[in-house]
């Protein structure tokens, strides 16, 4: 294992300079900073608790050693509490597809079908098309990239779904509400919480499969997502061009009746002559034009809908465009792109695969082998990748997460920069149901604390501060109260909104007065995280004085139950749910988070691989 102490995790410790207090803000009254008796010692002793992180997974101890748990068949909600068992489809599917082809065997006999197929033979073929067919080795290479990378995004996806196995239409995630699950009906328990609503996967089917991963998965998803948006940008450049496009975009609305005309053909078993280095029928030119232009596109902008910086910062659009549909529509993009694979795949494989081979892979119209034998190796690549993922990220996670962050870190960077204002949310739009998520503190110190009701709390600030400072409850509520009512963000894709009440850290930073070098705010929290030493999580200190960055000690008007993080924890609203750290008992200001802990910013990021940014 490497020694965390030694190890720079990307130089954070060179954060942005310290944005100040806006010069517009109305000058706050602040009592006097407390006398504390902070010393450097009680620093030590908050770093002195966490624990550092493994560097490869064991299966068996993950994540505070989580037992595996099966979701269940996937179900669909019809109505207001029935679920419609997705399995049914298989049989269902069946039988009307026999019906389909009875239907189309029998449209075929009647002769104004046959007057209509024989004006619409099912390709529009353009001058054009006949002057340039074919396909160049371009389109091969590019298309081969694009199935290669989409293995591992749909597999982290899968992966990512199964870590909150449901799927709402809206921003409130009220157990009975979704109209989608992989999993049990939400149990009885108050206390249930995110983590053991999530499942296990097969290791082959998800990435990495064992439940819980998604920190690893994430990288996996976004990772590889930067690089297949870039394999379609250039897709794109080229295709407009080269002259391509035309190819696989329709340029006439006969393409509509022609669609019709080719389904008809292939359910009555009597298929299309296929020229598909010149053209492509109709309905595989929508199929093809669908995917390129409408489906891709729409991955990517309902990705970016997930994110709590974007959606935070642009709440006009996120408010009727919220997390849970964009994850809906996310996920149905999926779906489309699941029957797209497959539909295409089966049709590759029975209409001429020798010619259509040489087609993509080879850029030759020809019915030979050579096509077939690029198509091989380029499967052997494919296979390999597919089989090795998971065992590779169980390995080497911290290469996972290191390539993960490089690739999609400077977009995540880009997003912090963005500060979001109060309002929008009103009280009308508060969550009927927060969800629970963590692990509850359960220490005799905090049992203490919390039968006493919080009389010997001390919030302790200290660091790189000039007036480090220790606060009592009283003493936290006699500051100014700054409320704000907005919208959390699971990572594992829960989302509620609250109306948190409590201390702006503004205040906070005005308050202890942080030095010059202080980069980087650290939370440290009473409560344990899942394997051992305390939950803790790093913020960008310039993100402390945007104006929904908070200490809320009242949650909805209540103080804050202990299930949520009484009594105190933190918000920070472009950020992820799991960077909120509850039952906060000290902050630190540091230069580096690389001293602090296994080094990687947060206990989530030391033990279970995620990012210390998690704008999206
Ligand atoms: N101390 C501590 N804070 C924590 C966690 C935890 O396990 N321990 N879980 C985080 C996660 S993953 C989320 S989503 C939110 C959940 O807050 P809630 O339980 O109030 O919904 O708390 C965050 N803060
Ligand atoms: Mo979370």
């Amino acid at each position: 294992m490497t020694e965390p102490s030694t190890v720079n995790h990307g130089g954070d410790g060179e954060g942005l300079p310290h944005a100040g207090r806006e010069p517009t803000d109305p000058p706050v009254e602040l009592p006097a900073a407390p006398d504390s008796s902070v010393t450097p010692h009680a620093v030590a002793s908050f770093r002195s608790q966490l624990s550092i992180g493994k560097d490869v997974v064991d299966p068996s101890t993950w994540a505070g050693s989580v037992p595996v748990a099966h979701g269940i068949a996937p179900r669909v909600r019809v109505g207001d509490s029935r679920w419609f068992n997705l399995l049914w489809l298989l049989p269902i599917g069946f039988v009307v597809l026999i019906v389909a082809v009875a239907a189309g065997k029998g449209l075929r006999d009647m002769t104004s079908v046959q007057h209509f197929i024989a004006s619409y033979p099912g390709t529009v073929v353009s001058a054009d098309a006949i002057r340039h067919p074919g396909l160049p080795v371009w389109v091969g290479v590019q298309h081969f990239f694009n199935l290669f990378l989409l293995i591992f995004i749909i597999r982290s996806g899968i992966q990512i779904l199964s870590d909150h196995p449901r799927l709402y239409w809206t921003r409130h995630s009220t157990p009975g509400r979704d109209w989608f699950r992989i999993q049990k009906p939400v149990p009885a328990d108050p206390l249930w919480t995110a983590k053991k609503d999530s499942i296990s996967l097969p290791g082959q089917v998800g990435l990495p499969g064992i439940r819980h991963s998604i920190g690893l998965a994430r990288w996996w998803h976004l990772g590889v997502d930067t690089l297949w948006l870039l394999n379609g940008a250039v897709f794109y450049v080229l295709l407009f061009t080269t002259g391509q496009w035309r190819h696989v975009v329709p340029t006439s609305w006969s393409v509509i009746p022609n669609a019709v005309s080719v389904l008809i053909q292939y359910l009555s078993l009597q298929w299309p002559v296929e020229n598909g280095w010149v053209a492509y029928n109709s309905l595989q030119l929508i199929a093809y034009f669908i995917t390129i232009f409408i489906a891709a596109p729409l991955a990517l902008v309902t990705g970016l809908g997930m994110s709590p910086a974007l959606s935070t910062r642009f709440k006009p659009i996120s408010r009727l465009f919220s997390i849970q549909l964009a994850r809906s529509l996310h996920f149905l993009v999926l779906v489309w792109f699941l029957f797209f694979i497959t539909i295409h795949v089966a049709l590759v494989f029975t209409t001429g695969l020798l010619r259509n081979l040489n087609h993509i892979y080879a850029g030759r119209d020809a019915t030979d082998w050579v096509g077939f034998a690029v198509f091989a190796a380029s499967m052997v690549v494919v296979v390999v990748g597919w089989v090795a993922a998971t065992p590779f990220t169980l390995r080497h996670p911290r290469v996972v997460q290191r390539v993960g962050s490089a690739l999609i870190g400077p977009l995540q960077r880009l997003f912090e920069h963005l500060d979001a204002t109060p309002g929008e949310y009103g009280e009308k739009d508060i969550s009927p149901y927060f969800w629970h998520n963590g692990e509850y503190p359960d220490s005799p110190e905090y049992t203490a604390l919390f039968d006493g009701h919080f009389a010997d709390y001390r919030l302790r600030i200290n660091g790189l501060v000039e007036h480090p400072v220790e606060l009592t409850l009283t003493q936290l509520r006699a500051l100014p109260h700054h409320e704000q009512i907005t919208q959390h963000f699971c990572i594992q894709g829960w989302s509620g909104v609250a109306k948190w009440g409590g201390v702006s850290m503004q205040t906070i930073l005005d308050l202890v007065k942080p030095q010059p070098e202080a980069k980087w705010v650290v939370f440290y929290s009473l409560g344990d995280g899942p394997d051992a030493g305390i939950y803790y999580d790093a913020h960008p200190i310039e993100q402390m004085s945007n104006h929904l960055s908070m200490l809320a000690y009242d949650m909805n008007g209540e103080p804050l139950s202990f299930g949520h993080g009484a009594p105190l924890r933190l918000r920070n609203e472009i950020q992820l749910g799991f960077k909120q750290v509850k039952w906060i008992k000290g902050i630190e200001f540091v230069g580096r988070f690389s001293e602090v802990g296994g080094g990687y910013g947060g206990y989530n990021q030391d033990h279970e691989f995620f990012g210390y940014r998690q704008t999206i």
